[in-house]
């Protein structure tokens, strides 16, 4: 038997997805809602950011109960964790844990009588983890574009201009305001590289996928950029883990989810990667050739590139590609906590909100658009939240659906110009993605067919494909069996739409312009 876990550390939730590379089967998927399952943590939405500010952050210790409810709940359900094979993981991007120099003894020595979070409480150095949503380090950004001498040459090195919510400007802030915390971190790790380190039992390398989110790393080198790291902050060099290539194996699983959970001892640790990277993965587009959407708490959309490319405008990005060279990427944080919040503005259901609004209203909803900001957004930037219409009215809750999905994917549209490439097709994941109404504003918006894949769980699985392909297994065999596209779920655009999106993209951008 050939099972392999990936395990999926999102904003959330955290998900497990167990596959079967013998039959070709997805044997178990298996999640734990940080809001609902934990809530003594107080973080519905699995992060806090009543600070203001753009300040948002997540508490490391509800990650570890989540990770040994996951694996409890999975054990509970039956599953038999001593035929997994490898694990590896993916990690919410941006986001950063910051530890002692106890954490390193501390976690290769755990014992299985206690939960995670009681024996790793004291190595944190921070108890707040930033995540991606924080977009509060105009300033350091500002800082180190300025000491690196421009955008284009922090761009050049690190395939990002340098951005609030990556990790280096982060690091930055922290060291600025809390000296001594800084003084007393010994190791800083991303969301995924810290799960890694767990499950490993010794602290791990950071992956070129994950490691690109950072405006740390050398993009064309795969290597930290040294003078990235100086100008970042003082003594970061030593804080940061190695470096290494995704498919990088740390060695074999801790005895404490061994002891704990039934792992065998001889289940491989492969390092994890970021979710979109993964997600990359999971979609089956890790090679050149598709775009993929990914509708979660962020919208993201992404493709693999051969060679690395720039985005003039500094919105899209340029990540490792875990299977090897390159991936675009460009996010969108009014993903869906927007859908949600007109959903729930007009009590409707997913129903109600997906097809029979969209029924009600045509294409182009008779003019009407919306820029659809509930919260500050990163593509493009918008300081402060507040949706807009064109037109001042009461509008229809129907009008308000379509306003919402159109604003948002023609955003979409015009913000993925900078990959230039028509895309033939898209691949749509994500929990959004099963809304048939949503994926057919989609395929209108972009005028090409919408393909859907059977599992949404694309990061989870394209983290245990690439568990799989780091223990040997072909990744050509691993796509063709578990990236199949479910063609009973192809949404093809309606007549009509190129001709009414493709008008509607440069109004939509004027109206964007003459707002910002
Ligand atoms: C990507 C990004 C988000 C997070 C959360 O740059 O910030 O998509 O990875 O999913």
């Amino acid at each position: 038997m050939a099972h392999f876990l990936g395990l999926d550390a999102s904003t959330q939730s955290l998900t497990a997805v167990l596959i079967d590379t013998d039959d070709g089967s997805i044997i178990h998927v298996c999640s734990v809602n940080f809001g609902k399952d934990l809530p003594s943590f107080g973080l519905p939405h699995g992060y806090d950011d009543s600070r203001g500010g753009g300040v948002v952050f997540s508490n490391p210790l509800m990650w570890l109960d989540a990770l040994d409810l996951v694996l409890q709940r999975m054990v509970d359900d039956g599953v038999d964790l001593s035929s997994v094979r490898g694990v590896s993981g993916s990690g919410q991007q941006h986001g950063s844990v910051y530890l002692t120099s106890e954490f390193r003894q501390r976690v290769g020595d755990l014992q299985p009588s206690k939960s995670l979070s009681a024996q790793l409480a004291d190595c944190l150095s921070r108890d707040e983890a930033p995540i991606w949503m924080d977009n509060s380090t105009s300033q350091e950004c500002a800082e180190i574009t300025a000491t690196l001498g421009g955008s284009q040459e922090v761009c050049r090195r690190s395939g990002s201009v340098a951005t609030e919510r990556f990790t280096g400007p982060q690091i930055r802030k922290f060291a600025k305001e809390s000296p001594a915390q800084y003084a007393a971190t010994d190791r800083i790790h991303l969301v995924s590289s810290f799960f890694a380190s767990i499950l490993a039992g010794s602290d791990v390398a950071i992956d070129r996928g994950d490691g690109a989110g950072m405006n740390l790393m050398n993009l064309s080198r795969g290597e930290w950029d040294d003078e990235l790291v100086a100008t970042t902050a003082d003594g970061l060099s030593g804080k940061l883990p190695d470096v290494k290539e995704s498919s990088a194996v740390s060695g074999s699983i801790s005895t404490y989810f061994v002891e704990k959970y039934g792992f065998s001892s001889d289940c491989a640790t492969v390092l994890w990667s970021g979710d979109n990277p993964c997600s990359l993965v999971g979609m089956g587009a890790a090679q050149p050739g598709s775009l993929v959407i990914s509708l979660g708490t962020s919208d993201t959309v992404f493709a693999s590139m051969p060679e690395a490319k720039f985005d003039p405008q500094g919105f899209g990005h340029a990540f490792g590609n875990p299977m090897g060279g390159f991936m675009s990427l460009t996010c969108f944080k009014n993903g869906s906590l927007a859908r949600e919040a007109v959903k729930d503005r007009f009590e409707l259901d997913w129903s109600a909100f997906d097809a029979e609004s969209l029924s009600e209203t045509a294409m182009g909803n008779g003019g009407l658009m919306m820029l659809p900001f509930f919260e500050p957004e990163i593509t493009p930037r918008m300081d402060t939240g507040g949706i807009v219409f064109n037109r001042d009215g009461d509008h229809s809750p129907a009008q308000w659906v379509r306003a919402v999905l159109e604003g948002q994917f023609l955003n979409m549209r015009l913000h993925s110009q900078w990959l230039g490439i028509a895309p033939q097709r898209i691949r749509l994941t994500g929990g959004a993605s099963r809304n048939n109404g949503i994926a057919q504003v989609i395929a209108n918006v972009f005028a090409v067919p919408v393909d859907r894949l059977v599992t949404t769980e694309s990061a989870g699985l394209g983290a245990a494909i690439r568990a799989a392909s780091a223990c040997g297994e072909s990744l050509d065999v691993l796509e063709s069996v578990f990236c199949k596209v479910d063609e009973a779920f192809t949404v093809m655009p309606e007549s009509g739409a190129a001709e009414v999106y493709d008008a509607l993209l440069s109004s939509f951008s004027e109206f964007l312009v003459s707002k910002k």
